[in-house]
């Protein structure tokens, strides 16, 4: 019997330590206290929003409107989004967040013309010979860019047109319109707006080699045929793991262009793996501001012209796609599921130093 009290007091005395030197960590993380990005980045510094979570969320239109002056949509300006069917174009959801950023007078990035995802049906199931796939094709770009005219800044004009091999991929417009269709989109957009800012968006340029040296490609033979680009968005769904050599390379080489350069989609995944009991520790936290630190200070280095900004792929990590994508527990936005700011929001702000 008093073996299995003092048994007892032995446990209870080894988890009271063990859940003392937890706090003890915790503690050591400071919570992170900020006026907001916009005002302390000499670069725009924003988010992409989902529309609804604006309208109904107010904690996360409050911490929108404290922290960034530039959004993006993330969905609502998609092709399936603004056009469902060929003679009807939605333009409620995506007029909202214009409205919301003029209020603000804050700026709006457009996400994205051409892309071979998020496609309606009636694209999808389209028959219809070269001509009539080019008027489609030019109609939509143009509609779009010119229904925005003076609100949306700049566009993603083609996104994800490369395979990771630096190939052109197999698309349903390069099937239909030919290997020379980003060009021809970045004309059509042109043409639409002459004033707007056209950016060629991709991902991977952290990993592959093959894929930056095809978009520096194109650039160059774009500027040598005269086709009007201005900058190349990288998306930067990236990781804990990634080699800091590999974010700073993907971000000097695309500056190699003289382009500007959007950090479009920036967001750092814990759990690349996809382990279903992973949690978030302390240990996690702190490499993951380590990252953002690491892509803040080397894309601030870069000329102050070249520096279009930063846009972080959504708010708070229950916002993220990676959750519902990869169907796993991740926390890879600078905002943790309550809206208040990580470690990670700690290491954009000492990359910003
Ligand atoms: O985050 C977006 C998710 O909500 C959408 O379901 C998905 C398909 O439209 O697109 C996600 O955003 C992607 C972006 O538009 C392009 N680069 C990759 C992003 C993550 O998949």
């Amino acid at each position: 019997m008093i073996k299995s009290i003092w048994l007892f007091l032995l446990l209870s005395t080894l988890l009271l330590i063990a859940c003392n030197s937890k706090n003890e960590v915790l503690s050591e993380l400071p919570l992170v206290e900020s006026k907001g990005l916009k005002y302390i980045s000499p670069f725009p510094f924003g988010a992409s929003l989902g529309i609804n979570l604006l309208k109904t969320k107010v904690v996360y239109r409050n911490v929108v409107t404290k922290e960034f002056n530039s959004i993006t949509a993330e969905n609502a300006m998609k092709f399936g989004a603004l056009h469902p069917s060929e003679n009807t174009y939605f333009w409620t959801e995506a007029d909202y967040l214009v409205s919301f950023a003029k209020n603000l007078g804050i700026r709006v990035h457009g996400h994205t013309l051409i892309w071979h995802n998020s496609l309606p049906l009636w694209i999808t199931n389209f028959q219809g010979d070269a001509i009539a796939w080019e008027n489609l094709f030019k109609a939509h770009i143009q509609t779009v860019v010119t229904h925005f005219k003076g609100s949306v800044v700049s566009w993603d004009v083609v996104n994800e047109a490369f395979n990771d091999d630096g190939t052109l991929r197999n698309t349903i417009w390069q099937q239909h319109l030919g290997n020379d269709y980003v060009a021809r989109a970045f004309q059509y957009a042109h043409e639409a707006d002459p004033d707007a800012l056209l950016f060629y968006n991709e991902y991977g340029h952290e990993y592959s080699s093959a894929k930056r040296t095809a978009v520096n490609n194109m650039v160059s033979d774009f500027k040598t045929r005269g086709i009007p680009i201005h900058g190349l968005g990288l998306q930067m769904h990236t990781n804990h793991i990634q080699s800091d050599a590999n974010l700073i390379t993907a971000i000097n080489t695309a500056a190699l262009t003289g382009l500007k350069i959007h950090i479009s989609e920036l967001d750092i995944s814990l759990n690349k793996d996809n382990n279903q009991s992973l949690t978030l520790t302390d240990a996690l936290a702190v490499l993951q501001a380590a990252k953002y630190k690491v892509i803040v200070k080397a894309f601030a280095a870069l000329p102050a012209t070249q520096r279009y900004g930063i846009t972080t792929w959504n708010v708070g990590d229950a916002d993220s796609w990676i959750r519902g994508t990869y169907n796993r527990p991740d926390w890879p936005l600078p905002f943790d599921d309550n809206y208040n700011p990580k470690p990670a929001y700690q290491g954009i702000l000492d990359g910003l130093k």
